[in-house]
């Protein structure tokens, strides 16, 4: 089971290399992994567990996070009016994307991050992605609001990317033409 302590912190090397592409089938090992970064999400979002095994809630985490430098990643997102999304998909890739871009007003977080990193994350708005079931199923789907937020974060761990990089250092919360706040019940 993961655990915070496995989860590798900024300044950790691994967290600012490209991950590598998998081939299938995938091991006994990269399967196991695969169930068990989606099952601690699951884990920190259920109040009981993330008390008693400390951890703090996450919708996404990424194999790097947890030093493990392959490409993928898990999600689980189920808010209230949107179809839940809760998958581990391998060799993710966007495969096009809206103009409009979009951006939590309350900023991101993450959980290989442990300070608040205040200011705006532009992302794409909309996405179509690609990748593959840990079984070797292909996967493409249209994601918006806060599913195409949270892929673009796990997919920029994947490139060595940390979402503090998107912050303008200059003006944090500025304003951008391209980009609208992610209304609450779009998320
Ligand atoms: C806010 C939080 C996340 C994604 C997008 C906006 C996920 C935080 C957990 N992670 O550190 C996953 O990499
Ligand atoms: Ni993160």
């Amino acid at each position: 089971m993961i655990t915070m302590d496995q989860i590798i912190r900024e300044g950790h090397p691994t967290l600012r290399k490209k991950a590598e592409e998998m081939k299938f089938p995938l091991t006994e090992e990269e399967k196991k992994i695969a169930g068990e970064m989606l099952e601690f999400l699951k884990n920190s979002q259920d109040p009981e567990k993330a008390e008693k095994y400390g951890l703090r809630a996450g919708i996404g985490i990424a194999a790097n996070q947890i030093d493990v430098p392959k490409r993928m990643f898990a999600l689980h997102i189920t808010d209230e009016g949107m179809e839940p999304l809760s998958m581990t998909i391998i060799n993710p890739k966007i495969v096009s994307h809206s103009a409009k871009r979009s951006y939590l007003p309350g900023g991101e977080g993450c959980l290989s991050v442990d300070r608040d990193v205040p200011g705006f994350v532009p992302r794409h708005a909309k996405i179509t992605i690609k990748g593959f079931t840990p079984e070797g199923e292909p996967i493409k789907k249209r994601l918006s609001g806060l599913q195409a937020i949270a892929f673009q974060h796990e997919l920029d761990h994947l490139n060595g990317v940390m979402f503090y990089d998107h912050i303008d250092p200059d003006e944090p919360f500025r304003d951008y033409p391209d980009a609208e706040p992610l209304k609450a019940e779009e998320e």
